[in-house]
């Protein structure tokens, strides 16, 4: 059943006369109103536990009023069956008629949960045993290199969906993995990835997994054929049949990876119903169990089975993940704020703004419903950020006094793993200060008294008065744990998918597919093999044509 065109349903209609009503009301206000009861603050009001998360949403342009208007919009667009249609495995990534169902892959053994025939579940713990079984093998010393030495290094070769979530997760584990066991992960087809991690790694001591779900991507399978020949080149006295102590695949192309020269036995297999950017979860996680550990692999997945557990659960005023969502889709489609920044504080959690970046940009960033009509409001904004406090350097200047509002989700937690006393307390105190800082701001009158009172003269304040000015009432929320331990890494992660999903129900889109991805897959090949082959190309614009020949002549 089609959705209606968002702008015609009834909630969305009465947000905006909501909107029209509240948009005016400054966070200050907010916070000097009284709380609904029971709730003895705001703070308490707007805020909720789940799966070892925590997230205050009170320094939002909310009332109680604005977040049971969105929660009627969540129902009007049906996120409650829609939510109940993708654990059970019904095809909606329509545009590929396939199912959605990377959550299965971090449930515990499900009795039935069959698609086309499959027992999936017994298939993923399948998967999940032979993980195992590889990952102790090389972690213990029994899975050696071809001339009899233990493995010390893990490549993992491969881009996008095969490359932000293990790489992510691998940094954001940190303190799990082992002295003696390095990754490393190369994507660019840029040779100076490869090239550079190349020069650290010893061939004798060095596994690759090239990960790729098709295994015919470009830049994957160039760097996978570059380190094949690399190997075979530098491991002395080693034969094309010592490759397979040395290069292992995880994919769903079976024929692809024999063809590279892997053996069918070093393939570690995932399906069709697991999307690029939701694939850590499966054999693509596989760095990370070599990194951390099966152990560790296994909290990471049952702390996102938690998350899942509680968005399946959990009514949609109290669900983490439905909150979350629709505080974006507040402030996308009524107050026009185009971007989102994500400010970890967390030095570990440095690349999840770009993992968050693919999960929600390639997720929604897209402008049709999914039965082709375009879509009659704004979609996914974008989303940026960097690990706090370096942004409170650079880009927060923009954040506190530019001229759009962007909202920020500060991630921290409460303890570190260090033991280097007072940084994690000058963290916090960071993080805790910005997002007070956007929500109050600092007024004309405070800015003059606090001038006057060191004594500055009249003029000199009444030409800083206006640049020394903060509005104030720019929204953030914060989302805390107790520790970054695997099992509360994998509910984060979780969340923002599970966040993702509900804001493309409410857009009515299609969550799970990436035409624009593929398109730079098939576009670039052409003109590779322009840049080698005569005679010159003349079919394109004249830039392209001129960029082609200057790096014709620069390649010849
Ligand atoms: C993810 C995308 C994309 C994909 C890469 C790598 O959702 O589809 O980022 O993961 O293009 O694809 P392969 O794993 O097939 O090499």
């Amino acid at each position: 059943m089609p959705q209606p065109a968002l702008n015609t349903t009834a909630s969305f209609q009465a947000l905006h006369a909501h909107y029209a009503a509240v948009k005016d009301l400054s966070l200050r206000e907010l916070f000097a109103a009284p709380p609904s009861p029971p709730a003895s603050s705001r703070f308490e009001q707007f805020s909720l536990k789940a799966a070892g998360l925590f997230l205050d949403y009170a320094k939002n342009n909310v009332t109680s009023e604005t977040m049971a208007h969105l929660f009627a919009l969540a129902r009007e667009r049906k996120v409650e069956t829609q939510r109940q249609a993708m654990f059970a495995g019904a095809k909606i990534n329509t545009t590929e008629h396939r199912a959605v169902l990377h959550t299965a892959l971090r449930a515990p053994r499900l009795p039935a949960l069959d698609l086309d025939g499959q027992h999936i579940s017994a298939d993923v713990h399948a998967v999940l045993q032979r993980i195992q079984t590889f990952t102790t093998a090389l972690r213990s010393g029994a899975w050696l290199g071809y001339n009899g030495k233990p493995i010390t290094d893990i490549v993992n070769i491969g881009i996008g969906g095969s490359d932000l979530g293990p790489k992510m997760v691998c940094q954001a584990l940190r303190p799990y993995q082992r002295a003696d066991l390095h990754l490393h992960f190369v994507s660019n087809v840029d040779g100076d990835d490869l090239d550079a991690v190349l020069q650290q790694v010893d061939p004798q001591t060095t596994l690759f997994v090239i990960a790729s779900k098709t295994f015919t991507t470009a830049e994957t399978m160039m760097n996978a054929h570059s380190a094949r020949n690399w190997f075979l080149q530098n491991a002395t006295g080693a034969q094309e049949s010592d490759l397979r102590k040395h290069f292992v695949a995880v994919s769903t192309n079976v024929e692809g990876v024999t063809a590279f020269g892997i053996d069918a036995a070093n393939m570690f297999p995932f399906w069709d119903w697991v999307g690029g950017r939701y694939s850590v979860w499966s054999s693509i996680g596989l760095s990370v169990a070599l990194a951390v550990g099966f152990d560790q692999f296994s909290e990471f997945l049952a702390g996102a089975h938690a998350m899942d557990q509680h968005f399946q659960s959990a009514p949609l005023e109290q669900n983490m993940p439905v909150i979350l969502a629709l505080l974006g889709i507040w402030y996308r489609n009524f107050f026009d704020y185009r971007s989102v920044s994500i400010a970890p504080y967390h030095q570990d959690l440095g690349n999840f703004p770009s993992y968050l970046q693919q999960l929600e940009m390639e997720s929604n960033g897209k402008r049709v419903t999914l039965d082709g009509r375009a879509v009659d409001a704004a979609t996914c904004p974008v989303i940026w950020g960097n690990v706090g406090t370096n942004g409170q350097h650079a880009y927060f200047q923009l954040l506190h006094q530019g001229t759009d509002i962007t909202p920020v989700d500060f991630i921290a937690t409460l303890t570190a793993s260090h033991h280097l006393p007072g940084h994690q307390a000058a963290l916090l105190a960071n993080c805790f200060a910005q997002s007070e800082a956007l929500m109050r701001g600092k007024h004309a009158d405070e800015v003059q008294a606090e001038m006057q009172a060191k004594g500055m003269p009249p003029e000199q304040i009444a030409a800083l008065l206006p640049h020394r000015t903060f509005p104030g009432n720019r929204p953030s929320n914060t989302i805390l744990m107790e520790a970054l331990t695997p099992a509360n890494l994998g509910a984060l992660i979780a969340l923002y998918e599970h966040k993702v999903f509900v804001q493309g129900l409410i857009w009515d889109v299609n969550s799970f597919d990436q035409w624009g991805v593929e398109l730079g897959k098939v576009l670039a090949s052409n003109i590779l093999n322009e840049l080698t082959a005569a005679p010159v190309p003349q079919g394109h614009d004249s830039s392209t044509n001129g960029l082609i020949a200057m790096a014709r002549t620069a390649l010849s």
